[in-house]
């Protein structure tokens, strides 16, 4: 795994996208790319909301992607475009500090957080002027990582066009430098989503472990395949509060765990560090939320007199900057998700490793599992994904749920293979052509995902 991004040389006029990619870079610079970067979307197959408490997930890139054409100048200027037009144009000076609106998460902020993650990791002064035209396939605000894809391409796009720091850019650096630099834009994630885009291999998902990052292959079975199915919502993680409230409610529990079992809870912020720290199972976990976190929800007061800090502490050390308006905060809840969550991850990839006859029945199992708990644990669905959810059992699916953070956008299903067509066939008919707007995203709604390779540099022979 000790690699870099691949280098693949490809022709140009043998495939579509890149081909009218480079017609409107050229219509729009009046010059030809020097290179591309793809950068693949994912799914997550299980393990929702657990990697930003430092919890492995499960997931697998796929084909839609964000792709770059890129030329090198020295203009001192980075120039963006992009082929879809609600996305406007944007340049800014190389040389200038670059400045990112977390309240104003525009396209151009997402890429220009890859670059800084580089040009801050590697100490670069002064940024080679660059343009660039991006065109995405992943629908946005989906949760299948159209945003994580963007920065990761971005990422390398200013490695590439710094080429001297490329010798240096194994795989796993990048992806933290790019899990890192995504926080810019002030989604608190975990991870997952920069991991799998840059460690993401043909053929095969992946468990991705935190502390160390490392990613291991996960058989999946042949017998059934994985459907994406989008409700058709959007949610903006950034411009939003929903995701961090999440992240803060599972600091909170983090600290209210370790507090309850005399621990110096200031050392701890992730639900995992609590339980390396106990030396117990996730069993043992689940039981100790059940007898120290109590189910209605807890209030500032609350959480400041349990831990002994003031109220202006607890704002400043435990919430975001978008979250400073929050008056409870549901912990019993979220932790036992969280815990529950982790265990059926590890539970799905043992099957996949043993390989037992009814692999497919115990993995829809696990799916299932997963979403009810993300439901009403911890309340990250709507009502459209649950609908969506359900019509996709009916349909013929032995397992279906949220994937990414949810409130909107995707459902994953897991499909035996011989069901497939009139699996796709029953979902048409009863989530999207019975309502016109769905129906004219059916096309990009609802699509069969097999596991691709990472982001990688595409040289024109
Ligand atoms: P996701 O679940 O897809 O990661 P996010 O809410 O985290 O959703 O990020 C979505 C944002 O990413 C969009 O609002 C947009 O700013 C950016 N984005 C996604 N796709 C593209 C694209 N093709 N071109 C430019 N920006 C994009
Ligand atoms: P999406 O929905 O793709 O933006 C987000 C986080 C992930 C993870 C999932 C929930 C970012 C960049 N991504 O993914 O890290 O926490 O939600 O499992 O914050
Ligand atoms: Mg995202």
């Amino acid at each position: 795994m000790a690699s870099n991004p691949e280098r693949i040389k490809t022709t140009v006029s043998q495939n579509r996208r890149l081909e009218a990619l480079k017609d409107t870079f050229e219509r729009k610079f009046g010059v030809s790319p020097i290179f591309y970067v793809r950068a693949p979307g994912r799914v997550n197959l299980i393990g929702e909301h657990i990697d930003y408490c430092g919890y492995s997930v499960l997931p697998m890139a796929i084909e839609q992607s964000i792709l770059a054409a890129v030329s090198v100048n020295s203009s001192g200027q980075i120039r963006l475009a992009n082929t879809d037009a609600q996305y406007q144009d944007y340049m800014v000076s190389c040389s200038a500090d670059i400045f990112i609106d977390r309240n104003n998460p525009k396209w151009h902020y997402y890429f220009l957080c890859g670059v800084k993650g580089v040009q801050e990791a590697f100490g670069i002064t002064e940024l080679a002027g660059m343009s660039c035209v991006v065109d995405g396939t992943i629908p946005p605000s989906s949760g299948l990582s159209s945003s994580s894809a963007l920065v990761c391409c971005a990422g390398l796009v200013t490695l590439e066009s710094n080429v001297f720091i490329m010798v240096f850019s194994l795989k796993v650096a990048i992806a933290e430098i790019c899990a890192k630099c995504e926080l810019y834009i002030g989604t608190e994630g975990g991870g997952m989503d920069q991991s799998i885009c840059f460690l993401a291999e043909a053929g095969t998902a992946k468990l991705i472990e935190f502390q160390p990052l490392r990613a291991l292959d996960v058989k999946l079975p042949n017998g059934a395949v994985f459907v994406i199915s989008n409700c058709c919502l959007e949610m903006n993680k950034a411009a939003s509060s929903y995701f961090n409230i999440r992240v803060v409610e599972c600091r909170i529990a983090t600290k209210m765990l370790a507090k309850a079992r005399g621990l110096d809870f200031s050392r701890f912020l992730k639900l995992a560090q609590v339980q390396t720290e106990l030396k117990a199972s996730l069993k043992e976990m689940l039981l100790l939320v059940e007898e120290m976190l109590h189910v209605e929800p807890y209030s500032r007061e609350e959480i400041c007199k349990v831990l002994g800090i003031t109220m202006e502490q607890f704002s400043a050390d435990l919430l975001s900057d978008n979250t400073q308006h929050l008056t409870q905060f549901k912990l019993h809840q979220r932790a036992k998700h969280v815990y529950g969550e982790a265990a059926r991850v590890l539970h799905f990839k043992s099957v996949c490793d043993s390989e037992p006859a009814d692999s497919i029945q115990l993995l829809g199992e696990l799916m299932n599992q997963s979403h009810i708990s993300c439901r009403d644990l911890y309340e990250c669905s709507c009502p459209q994904l649950d609908q969506l959810v359900e019509i996709c059992l009916k349909s013929g699916a032995v397992g279906s749920r949220l994937t990414g953070a949810g409130w909107g956008g995707c459902a994953v299903s897991m499909v035996p293979r011989e069901r497939v067509e009139y699996f796709l066939q029953a979902v048409r008919d009863a989530y999207y052509l019975c309502d016109p707007l769905r129906a004219a995203m059916e096309k990009q709604s609802l699509f069969v995902s097999k596991p691709v390779g990472g982001a990688a540099v595409l040289l024109e022979h």
